[in-house]
């Protein structure tokens, strides 16, 4: 019997539900043979052949599919690959599982394939790391920055940062062949300053991976204000369509609603809370105490008034929670004109959906100013497993400064720098460890 990771694997590519199409898709170390069961034809590599497709075992048929044959190495894992386009039937794509079941394979597991793939050294960790964000990510801008990973841009600067601390490290061994006193100064100003290049583009990757983090997981736009002022209703005209239930009676929302949309291209989820301010009873409301959760994870919020909003951001609540806040004057249809001297309040009115694009361009003109969406440099998408190493290795990086201004023997300073290389090496996934490397795997789903 063939090891575990050798076998020959199976999973169903595409998403759960029917489509027109489904594609199954295969991966081992030689899949000629079961190539030759499923279509009675030899496998030409990278082919894509209309072909029927019978059970490997049973020879029945299963299905008219189009099959490619990818030939290890020059496949997406590295090993031999069938990519089999079925119809997109629940029982069709079952049915081809099962028959590659029957002839050999095992269901593969979350995100092994791409494992297969890093084994193979077709990607690094962070291509990986990228993959399953791509999968997982819900807006296009947040796809992009995936893709520029995907493209091993990451991997590449962390690269040169290795191979400058290398640098550094054959400038001090070269110093060791020497006595401390024929060191020079300027060889000690030399490296020094390497190191501090290294170190402002670490703390460059790992500052601006806050950002990217923002992209990727979304930016929180939470709804506040008094009960009854409109603030379902806003969320629903923002929407465009009806997601939370209103009504006159106060009180109507108790849980946090949230949808998500897109916008500029960042995923933007909205929030709409249950109304606080109303009675001090009302504190120990959990609809109130879920608010004040969503209040912390927030990134922006829209307060809300049917009266007055500028009355809510002197709150203690919102004096408490420092976030940005766009005021909106709800129910404008109902009031009277807007007061000359309250430029900075918008007014909407959902009931005749009025101000509600500016009020969405101005969300999006806050989330453009404070987030850098076109300069990729500034957005890197690194995990927080990354950001942890890159966060130690620069504290490698601060030891061995430190070092050198303190005038300790170079050769304790090119111990701290090798530290330092393996901690990057660690980024990238050159060494790797095999729970990290499993842990991510896992977060993949089935088929990739
Ligand atoms: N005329 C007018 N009425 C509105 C407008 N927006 C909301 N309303 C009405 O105001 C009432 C309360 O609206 P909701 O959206 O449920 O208010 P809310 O702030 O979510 O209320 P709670 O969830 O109870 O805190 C409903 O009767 C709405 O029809 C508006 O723009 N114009
Ligand atoms: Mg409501």
């Amino acid at each position: 019997m063939l090891p575990y990771d050798q076998e020959n694997i199976v999973a169903i590519a595409t998403p759960p539900g029917i489509g027109a199409l489904a594609v199954v898709r295969l991966s081992g170390k030689n899949l000629k043979p079961l190539f030759k069961k499923f279509t009675h034809k030899k496998p030409k590599d990278r082919f894509a052949l209309f072909t029927k497709l019978y059970h490997p075992k049973k020879n029945h048929l299963l299905d008219e599919v189009v099959v490619t044959f990818f030939k290890s190495p020059g496949s997406f894992t590295g090993e031999d690959i069938i990519e089999i386009s079925c119809h997109g039937g629940t029982a069709v794509k079952n049915s081809i599982v099962q028959a590659a079941i029957d002839g050999g394979a095992r269901l593969a597991q979350p995100g092994e394939f791409s494992y297969r793939s890093f084994l193979n050294g077709k990607m690094d960790l962070i291509q990986a790391e990228a993959i399953s964000a791509i999968i997982s990510s819900k807006a296009s801008r947040s796809t992009e920055m995936g893709l520029y990973h995907l493209e091993g841009m990451v991997s590449k600067i962390l690269g040169e940062i290795k191979s400058n601390i290398l640098d550094v490290l054959s400038i001090i061994e070269n110093e060791l062949n020497f006595s401390e006193e024929e060191i020079g100064l300027t060889s000690y100003s030399t490296i020094r300053s390497m190191l501090e290049g290294v170190q402002s583009q670490i703390n460059q990757i790992v500052e601006s991976s806050v950002i990217g983090k923002k992209i990727f997981s979304g930016i929180r736009i939470i709804i506040l204000g008094r009960p009854n002022t409109g603030k379902s209703s806003l969320f629903n005209a923002i929407l465009g369509h009806d997601r939370a239930i209103t009504s006159p009676i106060a009180g109507t929302t108790r849980d946090t609603v949230e949808a998500w949309f897109e916008l500029e291209g960042v995923p933007v989820c909205l929030i709409d809370t249950a109304g606080v301010w109303e009675s001090k009873k009302q504190l120990d409301n959990l609809g109130v105490e879920k608010t004040i959760s969503e209040l912390n994870r927030a990134d922006l919020g829209l307060l809300v008034d049917d009266e007055n909003p500028s009355a809510l951001i002197k709150t203690d609540l919102m004096k408490r929670y420092q976030h940005h806040y766009i005021l909106v004057k709800s129910k404008s249809d109902l009031a009277h004109c807007p007061s000359t001297n309250e430029d900075d309040i918008l007014y909407t009115s959902s009931k005749e959906n009025t101000g509600i694009n500016r009020l969405l361009t101005s969300i999006s003109t806050y989330i453009l100013n404070n987030i850098n969406l076109t300069d990729h440099a500034q957005g890197f998408m690194i995990t927080q497993r990354q950001r942890g190493l890159l966060e130690e290795s620069s504290l490698c990086l601060n030891e061995a400064i430190d070092q050198l201004n303190r005038g300790i023997e170079t050769d304790i300073v090119a111990s701290t720098l090798n530290g330092f290389v393996v901690a990057i090496k660690d980024v990238v996934g050159e060494i790797p460890n095999k729970e990290i490397v499993q842990n991510i795997f896992s977060n993949f789903c089935v088929g990739k």
